[in-house]
């Protein structure tokens, strides 16, 4: 097969018209205001809320997910050292959230569909010290929402939903974020939808927000008052500049990410040994943030390291997210896990992300899954 020209990265950031950007920058500028509650966060607020379908006091702006998220768990009057059970199928900052907030993160199964946390091994890996949950919708497919807060109200726990992957997904015409007593989104520069470093917190309960609005701000409640555990957390206004100008294509992104996953589902469909997760219901408003395959050795003759690495000599880059699984990494080495965690082993020892992006044309999707094909037939 011929090597692309040029690297395909496994992602690459969505990058909105400069001018765009410019006529933003513009305004930054003349107003002479650079971060600390400034008008173009107010508005970049206000858009993100309309886009996600949540009000705008359910909903706060961080410098990044990970921060997010630990305040959120900070913020939750959660006893220091409490266990939260949390799905070792993720990305680090997952676990170091929790970790950073004091709390002890708890490992347990995942689903074979969606690779999202087990309810039954929630249920069952809850003990005296269990104080919260923190499951993901890992790649935007989501959780078992009802199984999850049921256990959460049967056993009093928190309900901290790592949403990172899911703007744009939304749950019988609700937003993924109005599940549980709060979720976080990521608005990395490599994530669907951007505003080059950001997260996002919503949640039902608006003391919540208020709360952690005080906590990214070093804690001030008003000129002299200032509570403890604040923090610098915020977002400055030439990240919601970048914010901005993205959200006009929102629904562009997430209609060419549809067409791109179709296409590489349909392409790869019957190729032995390649494995695809089901697509959520139609219940679902799904964002296809992420493409990833999963390879199975025996049928397509090698395993997803080989494939990578062949596919890397072709110039294309894939990653393994979410290989190894968080249990396995000396970071997190002495945290307890519930069982052998046979499936979200499966799931990490083949999963293998092709690359996904705007730019990236259907021809070099076609190409890609060439490649994959390709790959197979001559094993
Ligand atoms: N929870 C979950 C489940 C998450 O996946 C994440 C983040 C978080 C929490 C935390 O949210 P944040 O604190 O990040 O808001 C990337 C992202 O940095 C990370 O945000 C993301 N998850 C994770 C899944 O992926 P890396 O280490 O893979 O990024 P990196 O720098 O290797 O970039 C990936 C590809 O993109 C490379 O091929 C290079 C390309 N790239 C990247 C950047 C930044 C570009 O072409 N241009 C760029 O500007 O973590």
């Amino acid at each position: 097969m011929t090597p692309f020209d040029q690297p395909i990265l496994v992602t690459r950031p969505y990058l909105p018209p400069i001018e765009r950007v410019h006529a933003l920058l513009d305004e930054v500028w003349h107003n002479h205001w650079l971060t600390n509650r400034g008008p173009l966060l107010a508005r970049f607020q206000q858009t993100l809320a309309g886009l996600f379908g949540i009000d705008t006091n359910q909903m706060a702006l961080f410098a990044n997910g990970t921060l997010a998220m630990d305040l959120t768990l900070r913020t939750m009057g959660l006893p220091p050292g409490g266990r939260v059970i949390t799905t070792p199928f993720t990305f680090v900052a997952t676990g170091s959230a929790i970790v950073n907030a004091g709390l002890e993160p708890v490992f347990v199964e995942t689903r074979p569909e969606d690779a999202t946390l087990d309810p039954q091994a929630v249920e069952a890996a809850i003990d005296e010290r269990t104080v919260a949950i923190a499951p993901v919708h890992v790649f935007g497919m989501p959780c078992q929402l009802d199984a999850l807060q049921d256990i959460a109200d049967r056993h009093n726990l928190r309900l901290l939903y790592d949403a990172a992957h899911c703007t744009g997904v939304s749950v019988n015409g609700q937003s993924i974020g109005a599940f549980g007593h709060a979720s976080m989104f990521s608005l990395h520069a490599t994530k669907l939808f951007h505003a080059v470093e950001c997260g996002v917190i919503t949640s039902p309960d608006p003391d919540l927000i208020r709360r952690l609005s005080r906590l990214k701000n070093f804690g001030y409640d008003g000129p002299v008052r200032i509570v403890p555990g604040g923090t610098n957390a915020k977002i400055s206004e030439v990240h919601a500049a970048v914010g901005l100008a993205c959200c006009e294509d929102f629904h562009a992104i997430l209609q060419r990410r549809r067409e791109q996953a179709t296409r590489y589902r349909r392409n790869l469909a019957d190729t032995p040994g390649i494995d695809l997760f089901p697509l959520p219901g139609p219940e679902v408003e799904y964002n296809y943030s992420y493409m990833p395959i999963l390879v199975d050795p025996e049928q397509y003759g090698c395993d997803s390291d080989q494939l990578e690495q062949r596919l890397k000599e072709l110039n294309v880059f894939t990653r393994r997210y979410f290989f190894p699984l968080l249990n396995d990494v000396e970071a997190f080495a002495h945290c307890p896990v519930r069982g052998e965690l046979p499936v979200a082993r499966h799931i990490a020892d083949r999963v293998l992300c092709l690359p996904v992006y705007h730019e990236l044309t259907m021809d070099a999707v076609d190409r890609i899954c060439e490649m994959v094909i390709q790959r197979q037939q001559s094993a």
